[in-house]
């Protein structure tokens, strides 16, 4: 487990890729190696409607991969998963539990999901690390998100909630990811720009060369 200090400089210097089994072909780690040797330090592992065994079978993985490679590793909704796999940390949608109560099970680092400024504004009262913001672009990969945020809403909350980072998600890929740091993000979570690409180490390092801080 690494701290929380190393973590937000990685944040500022990163590309924060989320290894989403449905959309990541027949081995997840895989791609997550891939996007690893491509440059990227920050992985998180959404898992949803997977059986618990298989959930912790692949937490487990890929906490050890990012382990061995140095990059962190956030598990997505469940602090206690995050804590039996010894997660660096855990990300919480509005859904799941409040991130106040996720600390007590948990001490790594803690993401919120925080569309709005009510939900931003809670996020940095519970004193977590991140906020996730979004769905800046449009994206087929979720279903049932608000409506599109655009950059300009993304450097609205940059500007005005400089307590903590915001990582931006939602329709970014090589195109758009350079005005996503331009508006004030600190770093850009993504799926199918990594997962669904036809070379993902080649997509993160060209994801990551455009990347103009
Ligand atoms: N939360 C908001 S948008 C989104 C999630 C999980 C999907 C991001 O996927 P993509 O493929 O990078 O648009
Ligand atoms: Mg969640």
């Amino acid at each position: 487990m690494t701290s929380k200090k190393e973590f937000l400089k990685e944040l500022n210097k990163s590309l924060y890729v989320i290894i989403d089994p449905d959309f990541c072909g027949e081995d997840p780690v895989k791609i997550a190696l891939a996007a690893l040797k491509g440059g990227a330090g920050i992985f998180q592992l959404r898992c949803k409607g997977r059986p618990y065994g298989k959930t912790i079978e692949l937490a487990r993985r890929m906490s050890a991969l990012c382990a061995k490679h140095g990059a962190f590793f956030i598990m997505n909704d469940n602090p206690k998963i995050a804590a039996k796999v010894r997660a660096d940390g855990v990300h919480l949608g509005q859904d799941d539990m409040p991130a106040s109560k996720a600390k007590k099970l948990f001490g790594g680092i803690i993401g919120v999901s925080a569309y709005n400024d009510k939900e931003i504004r809670q996020a940095i009262a519970d004193k977590a690390d991140y906020f996730g913001f979004g769905p800046v672009f449009k994206t087929s990969t979720k279903k049932g998100l608000p409506p599109v945020k655009g950059l300009l809403r993304l450097a609205r909350v940059a500007k005005k909630f400089k307590e903590l980072p915001v990582v931006a998600i939602g329709g970014i890929n090589e195109k758009n990811i350079a005005r996503v740091f331009k508006a004030g993000a600190a770093s850009a979570s993504l799926i199918s720009a990594v997962c669904s690409a036809d070379n993902p180490e080649e997509a993160t390092r060209r994801l990551i060369g455009k990347i103009n801080r």
